[in-house]
């Protein structure tokens, strides 16, 4: 089950998986773009797709959809808790509080709201990964990344903790945390201005989301003795969140 698989680490994971003849439960909110990717994961042979159109942020909505697949679904084994977003790039000070609470309630409530309703499935089972998309945001803070650092900081805590609690249910966990990656994430932080979301990535060969694809599908497939913690990974010119070196 991997989670906001409309676009960007999420598609790219669930092509990865798919090429390898898994069966996939994709979510997100946009319908359109889950029924197109339904279709092309459905030109992959011998895997069955589900397809989920949620808002993890809805905490009665995620109960109830994941609550109600039917059974042969509910044994997931693999769930890559990878929604998420930043919104807004500004000084605590001048902060938007609506952008605030949309990173909240997405990156850590919508997180905690998911793994809430597919663990239990797992431990019943004795078995289960489950996959969590930080971020080197959360592992470091950087000027004017306040709220989007904490959300990310809340999901390194939490991968740590999760692994504890599941210890004895045979449960992996493992935190991702990539550096900078082109998708639609800065086109959604600078709510649709493409200039700026260009300039990020300007003089830098960033991560693709195929790039994370490949790390997380390496850490799903490893023996059942084998748990990745977590994964820090950048581009090559990037050392920190606070340290790129972009060509001219
Ligand atoms: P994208 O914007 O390309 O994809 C984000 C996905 O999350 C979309 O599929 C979107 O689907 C889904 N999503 C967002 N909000 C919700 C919601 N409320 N309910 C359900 N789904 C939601 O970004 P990335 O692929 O780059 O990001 C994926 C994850 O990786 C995020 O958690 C992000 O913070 C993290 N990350 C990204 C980095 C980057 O530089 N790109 C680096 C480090 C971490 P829809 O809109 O259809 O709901
Ligand atoms: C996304 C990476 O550096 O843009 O999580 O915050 S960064």
């Amino acid at each position: 089950m991997i989670t906001g698989a409309t676009s960007g680490f999420g598609k790219a994971t669930a092509l990865r998986f798919a090429e390898n003849g898994y069966n996939i439960i994709i979510t997100g909110r946009r319908k359109v773009l889950l029924d197109e990717l339904k279709k092309e994961l459905n030109t992959f042979e011998n895997i069955k797709v589900h397809s989920l159109c949620f808002d993890v942020r809805k905490k009665g909505e995620v109960e109830k959809v994941i609550g109600n697949l039917p059974e042969e679904w509910k044994k997931i084994d693999i769930l890559v808790n990878n929604a998420g977003l930043a919104v807004g790039l500004d000084h605590i000070q001048t902060g938007n509080t609506d952008d605030w609470d949309t990173m909240i309630d997405t990156n850590v409530k919508g997180l905690l709201y998911v793994t809430r309703a597919v663990a239990p499935l797992m431990v019943v089972r004795n078995k289960g990964h489950i996959i969590n998309l930080g971020s080197i945001a959360g592992k470091e803070a950087y000027e004017n990344g306040n709220v989007y650092c904490a959300s990310k900081f809340a999901v390194d805590a939490l991968s740590k903790s999760m692994r504890i609690d599941m210890l004895k249910n045979n449960i992996k966990v493992t935190l991702i945390a990539p550096g900078m990656a082109e998708t639609e994430f800065a086109l959604v932080r600078f709510k649709g201005d493409e200039q700026k979301a260009k300039n990020i990535y300007k003089g830098i060969d960033a991560l693709t989301a195929e790039d994370i694809a490949d790390v997380i599908y390496y850490c799903a497939t490893l023996p059942d003795h084998v748990c990745i913690n977590e994964v820090v990974i950048t581009p090559t010119q990037q050392a920190s969140v606070n340290h790129s070196y972009r060509r001219e």
